[in-house]
Parts: structure tokens; C-alpha cells; sequence
């Protein structure tokens, strides 16, 4: 059965053992981030510190314990809403969000509808139609009301400080609403968009937008602003819901395909949506706080610094702002955020998710992928590990091109291909095994493209240079012509005569 909401998210949460309520006050203002850094900083040196043993499932190649339990904090100095934080911040919680015993698990649904193939005889076709059935329960359903409307605030009443939004780390501009659902419609098409971007709190009814340039939202505004360069777009927030339709702000799925619909998917139910009370968007009813405004088209405003997941701060830069001009939520909401900083922090477990889910779907584009990934230091962007079985000469370099031009995996700063016999987990062995199979000259390519908004190293914002690295063995069709030393390993005649003596040795 699906979440009806997020507390019962919590609820499953505390009676698994994952959640731990803070009853003392403690200030939304830095001091969260503190204690959420020290439940975490024990697992989070084991994190940086991790290798996987050979064979062993990715799962369990990042460390299972994540960063230290999610904690719910009653008494937010300021505010008399409970913040709710690290809720996804292990592959546990990941898990238990998905309502799955494994991340596998949801791969292989996905996996499974890709495999669908025109059936060929009355059997394959009664075979499809639970699969069939499954599709029509993704479709979010348009429902008259939801709690999120149990209290309304127009106008003058509207006080975003009324929330505990956190302030981060000492040199953020201000407070941050880090895990909104920001919903927009685009200009053309009509079609929804649902994106995580964070925002900045400016003052008790307006905010910053922080669409980065390539991001979904980021191409509605400049679109409607074609249009109308005097105008302004329609915006809605939802903060807090049940587990999937949180998560689906994040997802890297194409434009115009609906994230409430993939939430639909994960959640194996529909996405109950409410009509907003003063635009035409729809959120989901079963939100915890909703925030409905809109955003001018001529007007941008100085947003950051902000300390960021790739623990640097941001730096400042202009962006839209959001104007809030109503605000409806539960009786007793729950607000949820997260923390991001120096990795590995819960969004390194939301991406790993992400990651782990979104598998099948590459594979499918790029059968010669074996596995994929992306170290938690590596922050999502500046490091992928693939694992290919290279076929024809250049297939490395295919493979890199293909990443950079496949969605979000474009802002891949460094990619690293490997053979389909390395164990990419194992970090050490990618190390090992990528240093000996190197001509530098020969192996390393780069290549000008979009970079990652907050990439603070690129020679300009959004633009710059990527490198990868061919670590597959050379062949002779690509002009290495000299023998390629085997792997060491000892025969296995060696091996079954001292494994008959070993408990004489003594050793
Ligand atoms: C905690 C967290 C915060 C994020 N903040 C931002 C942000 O401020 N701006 C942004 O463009 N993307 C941000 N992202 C990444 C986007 O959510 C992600 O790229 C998503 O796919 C965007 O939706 P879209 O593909 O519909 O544009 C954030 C992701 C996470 C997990
Ligand atoms: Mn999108």
C-alpha cells in the first residue's frame, strides 16, 4: 500500500528504528546542520573511506548505515512546525521510501515495461495485460481537495517565516527551502514540470527561483519570456509528501514527461493533485505545505551564496523570483528539508536511487553497459565509472560521447570506461586498473560542452571542458600492436593442493 502521506512516511520511519526525535529547541539557524553533520560524521568517514568487497552487490558498496538516522526536530526555535530531515539519507530509507527490499527491485519494474514487446501470440498478450493494467494506475488523478488545504493564508497573512527554514552553513545569503517540489506549466505545451530547485527566502512573501540554466523550469520561464517579456508565469510549490512524489523533483527524466505520473510509478498508485486556489497549476492534495505564486518574467534578483552538495559554496549569482501569494498546508504540518554540504550527505542517497534506478534505461539506449558509478566524492557530476564489453575499436570514445549527450550525465566533468571485468565499486581497483591501462596522451580526450551550474572551477558559469579517460585494454585495430599482459592469478592446481594443507600449516 502505497504512503498516504509524509507522516506515515515517518511513522514507518520510527518503527523501523531510522527516525530519532529532537525534543530540546534547537535553532532552524546553522545549529540543525550541526547536529545533522555529527549523527552522520561517524558514518560519513567510513563512507569516504569505503571500498567493496569483489563480487558484492553495489547496494552494499556505499556504506548501509547512510548519514547517521533521519531526525525529527518538535521544537524549532522560531516556528511551531516540526522539520523533518535526513528522511532519505540512506539506501535503508531509500528503500523503505519505494516500499521495496531492495533498489533492484525498482529496476526491474522499469526493466520490465522496457521488455515489452509487440506481443506475437495469444499468450504473450495475456501476458502483457497485468503490465498493462499496472500503466493505467501511473496517471496522477485530479481530486476535488486534500488535506494540504486545511489551512489557507492570502495575502498580508501569507508569512513564510511562520516555517522553520533552515539557514545552512555560515555564509549562506539567507534561508533556503532546500526540497520543494516546484511545479510549472510549460508555456507551450501546457505540459507540467515538477523540479527540485532551491529558494531562497528574501523576506516573508517572495523568494529566489533557482533554476539553473539547462533544468526544465529554467526553459518554461524563458519561453513564457519570449512570449512576454512584461509577464509573469503561474508557480506552485508543494513541500513534503508521501516519499515517491518527494523524490520525483529530482529525477532526470525528459521534458515533458510528467514526474507526478513517474511518482505514480514508484508509488504503484496515483498522485492524488488538487487545483491550486488562485492559478490554474495542481499540486498534490496529500502535501504538506503548499505555496502558490508567481514569477515576473523582467525581474531577477541577487541569489547565494549558499553552501553547496559539493561542499564549496555556491557563489552568488542572478536568478527569478518567486512571489508567494498564498499559502495553504495541514493543520499541523511537517516541514522537509535537507542538508546539503560536503559529501557524502542524504542527497548522495537520493542520487544513489536515482542512480541504481535509472540503470535499465541506459542499458536499454547503450546494451554494452555493463554498470555505472558515481562515487559519492564525485558529487554526481564530476565522475562516472563505466563498465563496458568493448566490441569494435573506439567503443570507449562511443560510449563517453553517448554519456555526454544522455540528459543530466551531460554535466559529467570526468568519465572513466573501463572493461566489463573491473569492478567498479571497488574504487581501488578502478584506480589500479585505470593507471595501468593508460597512454595518457593517447587515452585522454576532452571535449567542450554545458557544465554543471555549480561547477566553481569551469572557465565561465555553464560552460566549459570535459575529460575522458579510455581505461579499456588497446587493441590492434586501434593501433596498439603489442601484447597485452594477462591479469595475475594463481592456477588453481596450486591453489587445491594448499587448500588441502592449509589447517597444517599453522598459519
Ligand atoms: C537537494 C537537492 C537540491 C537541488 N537544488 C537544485 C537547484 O537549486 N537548482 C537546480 O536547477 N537543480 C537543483 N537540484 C537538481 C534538480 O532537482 C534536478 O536536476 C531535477 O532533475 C530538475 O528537474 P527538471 O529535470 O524537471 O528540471 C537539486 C537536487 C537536490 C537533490
Ligand atoms: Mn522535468
Amino acid at each position: 500500500m502505497a504512503y498516504r502521506d509524509l507522516r506515515e512516511f515517518v511513522r514507518r520511519l520510527e518503527k523501523e528504528g531510522e527516525l530519532k526525535r529532537v525534543r530540546t529547541e534547537v535553532d532552524p539557524i546553522l545549529e540543525i546542520t550541526e547536529i545533522v553533520q555529527r549523527v552522520g560524521r561517524g558514518r560519513r568517514n567510513a563512507a569516504l573511506k569505503h571500498g567493496s568487497a569483489k563480487g558484492a552487490q553495489p547496494e552494499m558498496a556505499v556504506p548501509h548505515e547512510g548519514v547517521g538516522p533521519a531526525l525529527l526536530f518538535e521544537k524549532p526555535r522560531g516556528s511551531r512546525v516540526p522539520v523533518l530531515v535526513n528522511a532519505f539519507g540512506s539506501v535503508r530509507r531509500m528503500c523503505l521510501a519505494f516500499e521495496v527490499g531492495a533498489l533492484e527491485e525498482v529496476a526491474g519494474r522499469i526493466r520490465g515495461f522496457l521488455d515489452m514487446q509487440s506481443p506475437a501470440g495469444l499468450f504473450d498478450k495475456i501476458k502483457m495485460l497485468p503490465k498493462l493494467a499496472e500503466l493505467g494506475s501511473f496517471f496522477p488523478k485530479t481530486v476535488k481537495t486534500g488535506d494540504c488545504k486545511e489551512v489557507r493564508r492570502h495575502g498580508n497573512d501569507v508569512n513564510l517565516f511562520d516555517f522553520p527554514i533552515l539557514k545552512c552553513w555560515p555564509q549562506d545569503g539567507g534561508r533556503f527551502i532546500t526540497f520543494p517540489l516546484v511545479f510549472t506549466r510549460n508555456p507551450e505545451t501546457g505540459k507540467r514540470n515538477v523540479g527540485m530547485y532551491r529558494m531562497q527566502v528574501y523576506d516573508e512573501r517572495s523568494t529566489g527561483m533557482h533554476w539553473q540554466t539547462q533544468k526544465h523550469g529554467a526553459e518554461h520561464f524563458r519561453r513564457a519570456r519570449e512570449a512576454n517579456p512584461e509577464g509573469r508565469i503561474p508557480v506552485a510549490v508543494a513541500i513534503g509528501s508521501d516519499p515517491a512524489t518527494s523524490l520525483a523533483g529530482m529525477l532526470p527524466i525528459p521534458p515533458d514527461l510528467d514526474e507526478m505520473m513517474f511518482a505514480g510509478f514508484l508509488r504503484r498508485d496515483p498522485v492524488e493533485m488538487v487545483s491550486c486556489e488562485t492559478n490554474d497549476l495542481e499540486v498534490p492534495a496529500n502535501a504538506e505545505i503548499i505555496l502558490e505564486g508567481y514569477v515576473n518574467l523582467n525581474e531577477m534578483r541577487t541569489e547565494g551564496p549558499f553552501g553547496d552538495h559539493t561542499g564549496f559554496y555556491s557563489l552568488e549569482g542572478e536568478y527569478p523570483v518567486f512571489h508567494v501569494e498564498c499559502v495553504t498546508h495541514k493543520k499541523e504540518p511537517i516541514y522537509l528539508t535537507t542538508v546539503v554540504g560536503p559529501p557524502p550527505q542524504e542527497d548522495f542517497y537520493m542520487g544513489y536511487a536515482v542512480e541504481r534506478v535509472f540503470l535499465p534505461v541506459m542499458k536499454m539506449q547503450y546494451p554494452e553497459i555493463v554498470d555505472v558509478a558515481l562515487p559519492a566524492e564525485g558529487i554526481f557530476h564530476n565522475l562516472m565509472i563505466v563498465a563496458i564489453r568493448k566490441s569494435y575499436p573506439g567503443h570507449a570514445r562511443k560510449i563517453m560521447n553517448a554519456i555526454w549527450s544522455l540528459g543530466q550525465a551531460m554535466f559529467t566533468k570526468v568519465i572513466v570506461v573501463v572493461d566489463h571485468d573491473v569492478d567498479i565499486h571497488s574504487y581501488g581497483e578502478v584506480v589500479w586498473k585505470t593507471l595501468c591501462a593508460i597512454d595518457p596522451e593517447r587515452d585522454v580526450q576532452f571535449v567542450f560542452g554545458p557544465m554543471d551550474t555549480l561547477d566553481h572551477a569551469a572557465r565561465m558559469q555553464d560552460y566549459g571542458s570535459k575529460m575522458g579517460i579510455d581505461a579499456t585494454r588497446k587493441w590492434a585495430a586501434e593501433g596498439f600492436t603489442r601484447p597485452w599482459p594477462g591479469e595475475i592469478r594463481m592456477d588453481e592446481l596450486t591453489r587445491a593442493k594448499i587448500d588441502a594443507i592449509w589447517k597444517t600449516l599453522g598459519l
